[in-house]
């Protein structure tokens, strides 16, 4: 696979070298920080020309039409030390103009190692490779390993595998991810409200209780009863549901409010996830609206979050989860999602099981197209 190695203007045009990568769940372009503006105005004019945004088909880009594919990740050597690679992520959307980089997305870090190594950042030397990335968005940091046997005298990532991961077709090598220290990611803090459960009052449904958590991704957990649904829903029932949209629009506002993130109307945090009880032998049943439309799976932190939740006792999730025997340093959860169920590995500190001190999770990656994405020159001149 080659990359070429800058940008280079010609017809009017802006040529970026760029792979089109999947990771998880998700979908985007990747680039080489060296290779877009260093200037976030510029960056974001380009992204959006890049993913074709705002567009509901996002036709003049390769967007998706849907925030999983609506996604970009830039990628270069860390400047911190211990940590090899700096991933940043940039969430767009089809139906508005913004570029958001505040947010974490462990599905799309998921391809960054791959693209790092199909782009000559990092040069594998063992069937392992194993990198420390750090977020930007957020500065937390993951430590990635994907398989990289050597074939024909040349190490390059191997895609082809029997991993499986719930909400894409087939199967192929895993990617795994751990994460240390992700509490308070965005939010500041694991509790941002200093609460297991706040009671808020949400107009035309009346107090309800939540759990605003932080362990990577803020999240709203809701039980799925107080608003008039059974969680057990479709994606596409649940973004179809207007009156139910609202409440949860109106409802992730104040909370976004009460965890100390101000008016969150133009983020896309924190994500509101309705929780019902286990249904196929998980942990706990999902439906995740980041923010206004229903997740197909559920995200990567999201799922560690949620994950956090369900053994904290005094929690909407806990209360409804069922939790798997647990020792006392590490517990695997399986968090059900409208596609499957996600597992989570959660390490405990043996002195206090309700403090969260890492996860792990294994999610796959696929290169889908090397080459050059052209932006007009109007966009940028370097
Ligand atoms: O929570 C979508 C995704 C995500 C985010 C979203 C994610 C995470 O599935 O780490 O991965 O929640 O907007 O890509």
């Amino acid at each position: 696979m080659t990359v070429s190695s800058t940008p280079s203007a010609r017809g009017g045009r802006l040529a970026i070298p760029s792979v089109l990568m999947r990771g998880g769940t998700s979908r985007g372009p990747f680039f080489a920080r060296a290779d877009l503006p260093d200037d976030d105005e510029t960056l974001a004019r380009v992204l959006r020309s890049a993913l074709g945004s705002p567009h509901p088909l996002q036709v003049d880009g390769v967007g998706g039409g849907h925030p999983l594919t609506s996604k970009a990740g830039i990628v270069g050597p860390s400047t911190e030390p211990g940590v090899d690679l700096d991933f940043r992520f940039a969430q767009l959307r089809p139906d508005d103009d913004s570029v958001d980089m505040n947010a974490n997305c462990g599905n799309l870090l998921a391809a960054v190692v791959p693209f790092a190594i199909e782009a000559g950042m990092v040069v594998p030397v063992e069937d392992t490779t194993t990198v420390r990335v750090r977020t930007l968005n957020t500065g937390a940091i993951a430590h990635i390993s994907v398989r990289t046997p050597e074939e024909g005298g040349v190490r390059g990532v191997e895609y082809a595998g029997d991993t499986r991961i719930d909400g894409v077709p087939g199967t192929s090598a895993p990617v795994t991810i751990g994460f240390l220290d992700t509490a308070g990611s965005i939010a500041g803090s694991l509790l941002p409200t200093g609460n297991r459960r706040d009671t808020v009052e949400l107009p035309g449904v009346g107090a309800i209780d939540v759990t605003c958590v932080d362990n990577g991704q803020p999240l709203v957990i809701v039980d799925a009863s107080v608003l008039g649904v059974t969680g057990r829903e479709s994606p596409a029932e649940l973004t179809a549901n207007p009156e139910l949209r609202e409440r949860v629009e109106a409802l992730r506002l104040t909370c976004g409010e009460l965890m100390g993130l101000g008016d969150v109307s133009g983020r896309n945090y924190p994500k509101m996830t309705l929780v019902s009880p286990p249904e196929d032998g998980g942990a706990l049943t999902t439906r995740s609206f980041i923010p206004r439309v229903v997740h197909e799976s559920i995200g990567v932190l999201a799922a560690v979050t949620a994950a956090t939740a369900c053994v904290l006792p005094g929690t909407v999730a806990h209360e409804l989860a069922t939790l798997p025997t647990a020792n006392d340093t590490d517990t695997t959860l399986a968090i059900e999602h409208p596609s499957g169920a996600f597992e989570v590995r959660l390490g405990q500190d043996p002195g206090d099981p309700t403090r969260i001190t890492r996860s792990a999770l294994v999610r796959t990656a696929r290169a889908l197209m090397a080459g050059e994405l052209y932006v007009p020159l109007g966009i940028w001149n370097p």
